[in-house]
């Protein structure tokens, strides 16, 4: 089989287990989509704009591991490249792949459409060196299997996005075959010395402790660490608690789950058993303002091991080159059949930790919605095969004090925070896993950046359940700083889905403004077959958790530090 650059690009996503790209197209790219399309193992699916092109990538490789997107140059690729960014944050290998211009137009003075209207075409691939892993530029078919295969390799190993431009007259040009996976697939294993060194290191410091707890962060599923973690819970029989952005990375039906540490916005006791342990063993954690609540709730110091995907601090000594995993593994095994390291566990129990109250609802049908009650709706349909995506927003502490059976996911993007992340993402995620039940929770605000992708579900017919909360603004920002650029333009957000279903969609909208409308809407929603359902929830703008309201005071107190002088 004769191949081209395309098609062995298509190859290679499809060996690496890809069954969709995403696709905008434009006339950079053209032929490499016809290139692309050739390879029936993995499917060209369309977005509405470059922006939410590389978002629907982004939560692709969220439930499949890896994904791509293909754009045109510059006007497509500039958008694409924002979610890049969050590609990168979020620890999520995203190939990024732009037509580029002619290849006799490089270096020829020629000025081209779609560009800054300078001579110049390499300020594309300078950008994208700074927000990915690996970049290529393809000029000749020649060397394209080794820059295609670097830049895939290198995504896959570090779990970060990489970018890869084609110059659009070479995509059809005739390429070498590529070789077995594996080249792109195999991990270095971790150091031997170094690991040894690691674990005994990590075990003498628990050995020298009382009251460990383990913290887990969002990069322990890059780390490829969640089981390994799950082994040293078990071994250890200490609390264990998720940070906000790492929700759904440890199960909570876990015997040592405790809830979620996020300073005052943490679950019941949890940070009462942070502040009696003396010692933090934080795995994969991401310390950033917003996740240590303006910098009051950072474990650090002696008393906290940093492990992270490749890389562990113990003390003033530091080991690389070793997995997370492996480390993991290695300190379990040291503990399996000692005694169990599990004061922290016992003291949570003493102080009432774990028993939850469940406060009856006493609303009536007729009452007025509240956020609570959305709250509720969205508890009660969580099953082990659903996934939340949370927006930033109030959005977040809603899913956060979500209770996930084993097997629930939530998906999250604190990192980077773009608002309007999770339209395309979880149609993205919905590509790759549409059996599983895909519940989106969005603010108003944030849908208006990227709405157009409740389009694409319509188009392909996934059934995703969409709480669209219309608190009329930005509720975070009013909680962190009010001002008149906190309201927005109100919008039909029900109606909208009659826009995007035109003569042959099957999407739903409905609007809920009282308890019971919405536990109608929910009823509907869960019946309906085929394609999203959109539930506008209409609630009074200052209904929002308490946790926003702390969490926002000291965000602003962080914000607001004079200079230094
Ligand atoms: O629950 P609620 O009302 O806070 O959510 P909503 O309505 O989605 O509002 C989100 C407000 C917000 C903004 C404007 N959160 N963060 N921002 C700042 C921001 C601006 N632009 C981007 C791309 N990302 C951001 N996070
Ligand atoms: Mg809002």
């Amino acid at each position: 089989m004769a191949y081209t650059v395309g098609t062995y690009l298509a190859e290679r996503f499809a060996q690496i287990g890809l069954k969709h790209h995403f696709a905008v197209a434009g006339d950079y790219n053209l032929v490499l989509l016809d290139q692309l399309l050739e390879n029936k193992n993995c499917e060209q699916v369309y977005c509405s704009n470059e922006l939410n092109c590389g978002f629907s990538a982004e939560g692709y490789a969220r439930a499949n591991g890896a994904a791509a997107c293909v754009v045109t140059f510059s006007v497509g690729a500039l958008s694409a490249l924002n979610a890049i960014g969050g590609a990168y944050a979020e620890n999520l290998p995203v190939i990024l792949v732009s037509g580029a211009p002619n290849s006799n137009d490089h270096a020829s003075g020629h000025i081209l459409h779609h560009t800054i209207g300078t001579t110049d075409y390499g300020y594309q691939l300078r950008i994208a060196k700074e927000l990915t892993c690996a970049a290529v530029s393809i000029i000749s078919a020649e060397d394209a299997p080794e820059k295609i295969d670097h830049a895939i390799r290198t995504a896959l190993r570090e779990k970060k996005p990489a970018y890869i431009e084609i110059a659009c007259n070479v995509s059809a040009q005739p390429c070498r075959a590529p070789g077995p996976i594996s080249a792109l697939l195999n991990e270095p294993a971790s150091d031997a010395a170094t690991l040894k060194a690691a674990v005994e290191a990590v075990s003498k410091f628990i050995e020298g402790k009382e009251k460990p707890v383990i913290l887990i962060g969002s990069k322990l599923r890059a780390a490829g660490a969640e089981e390994a973690a799950i082994r040293l819970a078990d071994a250890l029989g200490c609390c264990v608690a998720t940070m906000g952005a790492a929700k759904s990375f440890f199960p909570e039906d876990h015997a040592n789950y405790i809830g979620t540490f996020w300073g005052s916005a943490s679950s019941p006791k949890v940070v009462d058993i942070f502040n009696w342990a003396d010692s933090v063993l934080a795995l994969g954690c991401i310390f950033n303002d917003y996740s240590t609540e303006g910098w009051t709730a950072w474990p650090r110091g002696a008393n906290v091991v940093i492990a992270d995907k490749e890389i562990t601090k113990v003390g003033e000594q530091s080991f690389d080159s070793i997995h997370l995993r492996d480390v993991l593994d290695g300190v379990a095994k040291h503990f399996a059949g000692k005694a169990k390291k599990d004061a922290t566990m016992v003291e949570y129990k003493r102080i009432g930790g774990g028993v939850t109250e469940t406060v009856p609802e006493n609303a009536k049908k007729d009452d007025k919605l509240t956020r609570e009650h959305i709250q509720r709706s969205l508890q009660s349909i969580v099953t082990p095969e659903t996934t939340i995506f949370g927006e930033t927003g109030d959005s977040w502490f809603n899913v956060s004090r979500t209770k996930l059976p084993r097997g629930a996911r939530v998906e999250y993007e604190m990192q980077w925070g773009h608002i309007g992340w999770s339209v395309p993402s979880m149609f993205g995620y919905a590509v790759a896993a549409p059996e599983r039940r895909n519940i989106l929770m969005v603010g108003d605000g944030s849908f208006q950046l990227t709405a157009q992708e409740v389009g694409q579900m319509v188009r392909r017919n996934l059934p995703v359940i969409i709480f669209l909360i219309n608190n009329a603004g930005y509720t975070i920002e009013v909680e962190i700083h009010d001002g008149p650029y906190n309201n927005i333009k109100n919008w039909n957000y029900a109606g909208i889905i009659d826009t995007f279903n035109a003569e042959d969609g099957k999407g739903k909208g409905l609007r809920a403004t009282t308890i019971g409308e919405l536990d109608d809407a929910v009823k509907t929603a869960l019946a309906h077959k085929g394609g999203p359902v959109l539930i506008e929830c209409v609630i009074p703008r200052d209904d929002c958790t308490s946790e926003l309201i702390s969490w926002g005071r000291h965000v602003a107190t962080a914000n607001g530090r004079p200079p230094a002088k």
